[in-house]
């Protein structure tokens, strides 16, 4: 009995492990911890950094990119600034190896510990994308990276990033486009090289090839790819676009890929609002055998396998009362922020957000903070107050996809009125589907989320009678219409629409509540 109870304890978790808009993930252990990185695009701070004990159940612990100094991202466009990261440990250091595409390119920073502080970031003059770095046996040290061909392996100077020989291709892939996403993993006397396949879309994947000697040549899994859904077997999956993968081997001497993919809205549907998310599989590795994900590359919401001894951390408050002396990790603003446009004291228990002229729509440092949508099924309100406000300016909660794709539950002065406004954004369609007037400029603003519909209501600060404002459709604000690399993102913002900076948003709470 003993024995059964303990199987069934250890057995079956859910997908994805980090659910929202986590894309590229990169992982290492030391000793019995994990740590996982993801990408963040024109996100600040950047490259959040999680750890895990199972590899299941995920705690953010920081950011790799902290500082303007480390992460220059001025008018990053959406989806530039930081795409995939590695993460990596070796000799007492943890690297994070990345690249900034509006802002100086590939790099590394070093950390003693994962939660930070990380370097200033080491640059290498190779123009590439999704980078990450092999230790070799003979003590060298090669940067490996995606490139239009194939994948390429150069050898560096550890200490200060200076490129020290020739590029070589080792590796074109299958033959889907963009090979990318590459690690290398040395075992039984191979060189494993790890890449993505397909692009980050529908036809996503991962495969692998081997060879004695790390510049190669190398030879293609004949079961390749490994992880996949754009087949027959995955097509009606509610998970599209696996791949994009890297391996880590647990104490246990089990290996364990990590992965994106995303939820579609509804099978066969395809569309997409949440990102790409970081999933989790099984990897049976045979000795001098090829690795096999989850044993056919087909992966599910609801994984049926045995697991690590799972720990769980404790589950988070669903709301936030701005009460603390910092925000939580969970949020995020939007390229290199004004800081002085943010404050948690001037009215102790509120966030203050201090109107700037630019607006959402603009590639700025707009006065923004937002935290990912992470399931289909939610609920987001707060409390908000707009002071100082001049007609035309504006406060209130978004649905943010990117500049170009966002809803927002605005609450604006009229002359000597406010209102609150429903605004679509998508793309060149732009327009007011809502406009209500209000007593005064206190408001709560409430968003409820399927995998269909927005439903966004108001209601007064002392009351809990919402008055409901409209449904919007969620693909509107997908990727999929949307373009670029990113999940939507629930964001609190203030913005004068132009005028001189003088209005200020107070948000009392913010509640978000989701259902699986
Ligand atoms: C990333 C590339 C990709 O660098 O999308 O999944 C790019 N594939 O590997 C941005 O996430």
């Amino acid at each position: 009995f003993w024995g059964i109870s303990l199987v069934f304890a250890q057995a079956g978790y859910k997908n994805p492990v980090l659910r929202g808009f986590n894309p590229d993930p990169s992982v290492c252990r030391v000793g019995d911890d994990f740590y996982l990185v993801t990408s963040s695009f024109e996100y600040f701070p950047g490259l959040p950094i999680y750890t895990s004990k199972d590899l299941i159940h995920w705690k953010q612990i920081g950011h790799c990119l902290t500082r303007e100094s480390q992460l220059p991202l001025k008018n990053a466009y959406s989806s530039g600034g930081l795409f995939a990261p590695s993460l990596r440990y070796k000799d007492g250091l943890f690297y994070v190896i990345c690249t900034n595409v509006t802002g100086g390119g590939n790099f590394y920073c070093t950390a003693k510990s994962p939660a930070g502080p990380w370097s200033e970031p080491i640059w290498v003059s190779i123009e590439s994308i999704d980078p990450d770095i092999f230790w070799d046996d003979d003590g060298k040290t090669y940067f490996v990276t995606q490139g239009n061909e194939g994948i390429r392996i150069t050898e560096i100077d550890l200490k200060t990033g200076k490129v020290l020989g020739p590029e070589h291709l080792v590796w074109g892939g299958t033959g889907g486009r963009f090979p990318e996403a590459p690690h290398v993993y040395k075992k039984d006397g191979y060189y494993y090289l790890l890449i993505g396949e397909g692009g980050t879309e529908y036809a996503h994947s991962a495969t692998i090839a081997r060879s004695r000697h790390l510049l190669g040549p190398y030879e293609s899994n004949p079961a390749n790819p490994i992880l996949a859904h754009g087949n027959r077997k995955g097509q009606g999956s509610p998970i599209q676009a696996v791949g994009h993968a890297d391996f880590v081997q647990a104490p246990d001497g089990t290996y364990w890929a990590v992965f994106l993919g995303f939820r579609v809205t509804q099978p066969y549907a395809y569309y997409h609002i949440l990102g790409r998310e970081t999933f989790l599989a099984p990897v049976a590795w045979p000795k001098n055998g090829w690795p096999q994900v989850n044993g056919d590359g087909i992966i599910n919401l609801d994984m049926e396998v045995p697991t690590l001894t799972q720990k769980p951390w404790p589950t988070e408050e669903s709301k936030v009362e701005f009460d603390k002396e910092k925000l939580g990790l969970e949020w995020q603003y939007l390229r290199n922020p004004d800081i002085k446009n943010y404050s948690l004291t001037e009215r102790p228990g509120s966030l203050r957000i201090s109107a700037s002229p630019f607006t959402l729509s603009q590639t700025e440092a707009v006065s923004f903070i937002g935290r990912r949508q992470t399931e289909h099924q939610f609920t987001a309100s707060t409390a908000l107050e707009l002071v100082g406000a001049k007609t035309n300016e504006e406060a209130g909660m978004v649905l943010y996809q990117n500049n170009t794709h966002h809803y927002q539950l605005a609450l604006s002065r009229k002359n000597q009125r406010y209102v609150v406004q429903l605004k679509v954004k998508v793309g060149s369609l732009a327009y007011v589907a809502k406009e209500v007037q209000v007593p005064n400029p206190k408001v709560k603003l409430k968003i409820e989320g399927t995998a269909q519909q927005y439903s966004f209501s108001i209601a007064g600060t002392d009351t809990e009678n919402y008055q409901a404002l409209g449904n919007l459709d969620t693909r509107y604000i997908s990727t999929e219409v949307a373009g670029g690399f990113t999940g939507v993102m629930i964001g609190l913002y203030a913005t004068t629409n132009g005028n001189k900076p003088g209005a200020k948003a107070y948000f009392d709470w913010f509640s978000y509540q989701t259902e699986p």
